[in-house]
């Protein structure tokens, strides 16, 4: 946050989105929030969580902006922990504008991008984990996004995360206390319990970490792109999938240059299916850039579509090859123009399916198979736990890379000191996704990438 902005001064914003609504509503918080907001309105007091009608005039003129309905929110108890006033405006592109301008000129700031969460982490209202599953829920476009967000927002990981951290701290007090107690009568771990006690812990976190793949996959959606050569036919299967013409497709092969990428919801399951050039070496430079693209499509990819082309009339080569080269990425080889009746290679492919893409045949099928792949090779369970950001992955490394040197440094014996030492750390990474630890950087970062008046 810019150093000019304090948290102590009164912030307002509107919080529903611009455009011609039934209502829209203001957000004012802080300090001043209640006299601002009785100097706007032409009521005498407002009373706790009560829902008062007011009228909003210019102070010159005292012509109506507006009628509006107030509530007061006292601290405490509100959304951010400090004093707040919700004015629901009317709709529209001039009436909240304007009253929310009255609230400026009567000394409240505009509020930064993601200030009022912000807000409700600094007073305690919720952990890192929550603020940011305050924004994952308002960007949810699937019921898998909506459902992990609401998890995250109840409060479960950070309860899971809470117990790993009680699980070292339990460890650390009793080396700490050893050091203290040396000469009293505690008992002290065996040095076979404590690396017993270590183990268990890395293999909780270990597990946490684990779980990044399908959390990330349910918030972002699946990226899929359909890859194969020229003419195979993947420009039919996107529009088929997506039940539009999207692509170009045409029977001349090079027709796809780019690469198409479009959205799509399966069972509550967010897929994003990128379409791309026919891979084949060529003189084309056009084209050239559009296999360069395709394969940088292939490095992100969580599921690949590889399509065949029974037409094609060659050995599969490239094929057989390709499914060498990403055998670490789950593959769905799908047997194109099933309608012609020709025949198809054995191919060392896990999941086959055929289809016809201009057929509509065994679509539905393989949307099914998409789900069934994805949900399986990355574990994701609508129940549960899991992480969702690159953020929440690296803490749980640097908490397991501490609890490898606490390892390390049991087997060497080194004095119980140093092993607290380590552990302490691994306790300040995981306090680190809580936000307990967490630098001024990072908070703005998280917090810049909100929406204004949330
Ligand atoms: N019979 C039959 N023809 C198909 C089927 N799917 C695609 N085709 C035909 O195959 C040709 C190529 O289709 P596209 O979808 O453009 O193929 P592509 O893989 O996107 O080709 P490039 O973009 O050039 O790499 C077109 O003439 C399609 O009509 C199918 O299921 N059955
Ligand atoms: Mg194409």
């Amino acid at each position: 946050m810019p150093m000019s902005h304090t948290h102590h001064d009164t912030i307002a914003a509107i919080s529903t989105p611009p455009g011609v609504g039934g209502i829209a509503v203001i957000r004012l918080s802080g300090d001043r929030a209640l006299p601002i907001a009785l100097k706007a309105l032409d009521v005498a007091e407002l009373r706790p969580r009560l829902a008062q009608f007011a009228r909003v005039a210019h102070p010159e003129s005292n012509t109506l902006i507006d009628n509006v309905v107030a509530t007061y929110f006292k601290a405490p108890a509100s959304y951010t922990g400090e004093d707040t006033v919700e004015i629901s405006c009317h709709g529209g592109y001039s009436a909240s504008p304007a009253v929310l301008s009255l609230l400026y000129d009567l000394g409240a700031r505009p509020a930064l991008p993601g200030e009022f969460t912000r807000r409700a982490f600094m007073n305690g209202k919720m952990d890192l984990l929550q603020a940011e599953a305050v924004a994952d829920l308002i960007h949810a476009v699937s019921a898998g996004a909506q459902k992990i967000a609401g998890r995250l927002l109840s409060g479960k990981l950070s309860e899971k995360v809470h117990q790993l951290r009680d699980e070292l701290t339990g460890i650390a007090s009793v080396l700490e206390l050893e050091l203290d107690f040396s000469e009293e009568a505690i008992t002290p771990l065996s040095h076979r319990e404590t690396e017993a006690k270590i183990r268990e812990a890395v293999k909780h976190i270990s597990e946490l970490a684990e779980s990044y793949g399908g959390g990330k996959i349910l918030r972002e959606g699946a990226l899929v792109p359909i890859v194969g050569r020229p003419n195979a036919g993947k420009s039919s299967l996107l529009n088929a999938v997506l039940e539009e013409e999207r692509a170009i497709i045409s029977h001349i092969p090079g027709t796809t240059r780019d690469t198409i990428e479009e959205s799509f919801v399966h069972k509550g399951f967010l897929f994003r299916l990128v379409d791309t050039a026919g891979l084949r070496e060529t003189e084309d430079h056009i084209e050239r850039i559009g296999t360069e693209r395709a394969l940088k499509t292939l490095k992100g990819a969580d599921l690949i579509l590889l399509v065949l082309d029974p037409l094609s009339g060659d050995d599969f080569r490239f094929e057989r090859e390709f499914l060498t080269r990403y055998n670490d990425i789950p593959v769905i080889l799908v047997h194109n123009k099933s309608d012609l009746n020709k025949p198809f290679p054995e191919l060392p492919a896990e999941h086959t399916l055929a289809v016809s893409a201009t057929g509509s045949r065994n679509i539905d099928t393989l949307l099914d198979m998409m789900l069934d792949v994805v949900k399986a090779h990355y574990h994701v369970d609508g129940s549960s736990i899991a992480i969702t950001k690159q953020r929440h992955l690296r803490a749980l490394r640097r908490s397991l890379e501490s609890l490898e040197r606490a390892r390390k440094a049991l087997g060497e014996h080194w004095s119980n000191e140093f092993i607290a030492v380590d552990i302490r750390e691994a306790i300040d990474a995981l306090d680190d996704i809580t936000g307990q630890t967490t630098s001024a950087d990072v908070l703005n970062n998280i917090f810049s990438h909100f929406c204004i008046g949330k």
